[in-house]
């Protein structure tokens, strides 16, 4: 798709430019940031969202960068976005196309939504704030569920629990009825609910057949006003492991929680560490960076199914201090 980007009015009062990418910063998360990216000539706007190295542990971002950790995130959620275009339309416009060359294959072109105002969480397993639910109540998000679950055990059924998305700490779980009033349409929220649920349901089979477990996953959707036909689009991040709970199938046993298939050399070696789990988080040593680099590849390649040097060479990927201007990946950081 050919875009000729334009940029938007900047005033002096439209915020920070980036001096890497100048573009304006439109909002920026603990790992990633997100810019304005214009528009097309007469087209719709857009925005470039971009995914840096950083890694959080409990809530807290470690000042060491996990090498092509935002790289990785990207290529799973274009990935994804490929995958369940038969169940939504998403936000996808382009890896290539409009996005810097510093950036690529860490960053996406995408289209500019109004976001609904709720987080869609899917749960196919009972763990982290769901289990504390249950155990305190029987219940998540106000759906009942059987009696005698143990932890991490798998569901009857995938359910969908809503949260509101909070601007400072914790997302406050809510129940359906509550995310249809934010939403301020029934009939859109239980469409929601029903995507969520359904990519959920085909993204943890095809997980299932890669060896790998997924837990549960948060959606952010929003509306496009620029296209009638597919009014509800699939944003953000998905189906990542920033926005999902994986676990390796090999090793799982009901009973207590699992291991992150990404994060668990991080949080392993912090316990030993003597971390309090409180910011600021600690800087991470190179061999835990290594191991952990080497499991975001490798849960790329086994639910993408091709080499992750792959994802790089489609994208133009460059790499940091390569000799002569440095396309793609000379040894493979597969
Ligand atoms: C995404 C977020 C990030 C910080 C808003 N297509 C869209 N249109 C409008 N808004 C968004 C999207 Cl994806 C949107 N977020 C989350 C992403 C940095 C926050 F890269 N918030």
């Amino acid at each position: 798709m050919e875009l000729a980007v334009l940029p938007r009015e900047r005033s002096l009062e439209s915020g920070p430019v980036s001096a890497i990418l100048d573009l304006p910063l439109v909002s920026s998360g603990k790992v990633r940031e997100m810019y304005d990216a214009g528009e097309a000539v007469d087209g719709p706007p857009h925005l470039l969202m971009v995914a840096s190295d950083r890694i959080s542990t409990y809530d807290a971002v470690h000042p060491t960068p996990i090498p092509d950790k935002g790289r990785v995130l990207t290529g799973l959620s274009v990935f994804w976005f490929q995958k369940t275009g038969h169940i939504v339309a998403n936000h996808l416009v382009s890896a290539i196309d409009g996005v810097p060359e510093p950036v690529r294959g860490r960053a996406l072109l995408v289209r500019r939504l109004q976001m609904l105002p709720v987080e869609c969480v899917v749960r196919g397993y009972i763990t982290g704030s769901g289990w504390k639910d249950y155990q305190a109540t029987g219940s998540v998000s106000g759906i009942a569920l059987p009696d005698g679950l143990r932890e991490s055990e798998r569901l009857p059924e995938p359910i969908f629990t809503p949260s509101t998305k909070a601007d400072v700490g914790h997302d406050e779980a809510i129940d359906f009825e509550r995310a249809a009033e934010l939403v301020g349409d029934r009939a859109l929220m239980a469409r929601v609910r029903d995507v969520s649920i359904e990519l959920y349901s085909f993204a943890a089979e095809h997980a299932r057949s890669c060896g790998v477990i997924l837990a549960d996953t948060k959606f952010e959707f929003g509306l496009d006003e620029s296209d009638p036909a597919h009014p509800l689009v699939v944003g953000d991040e998905v189906l990542t492991p920033d926005s999902s709970r994986y676990w390796p199938a090999d090793g799982y046993e009901v009973g207590h929680g699992q291991p992150s298939f990404d994060k668990q050399y991080v949080r392993d070696w912090a316990a030993g560490y003597g971390w309090d789990k409180k910011p600021p988080a600690p800087a991470i040593p190179d061999d835990v960076v290594a191991g952990t680099r080497a499991r975001y590849v490798e849960a790329y390649e086994r639910i993408a199914g091709e080499p992750f040097r792959a994802w790089l060479e489609r994208t133009g990927a460059t790499v940091e201090g390569a000799a002569g201007g440095g396309r793609s990946a000379p040894d493979g950081a597969a």
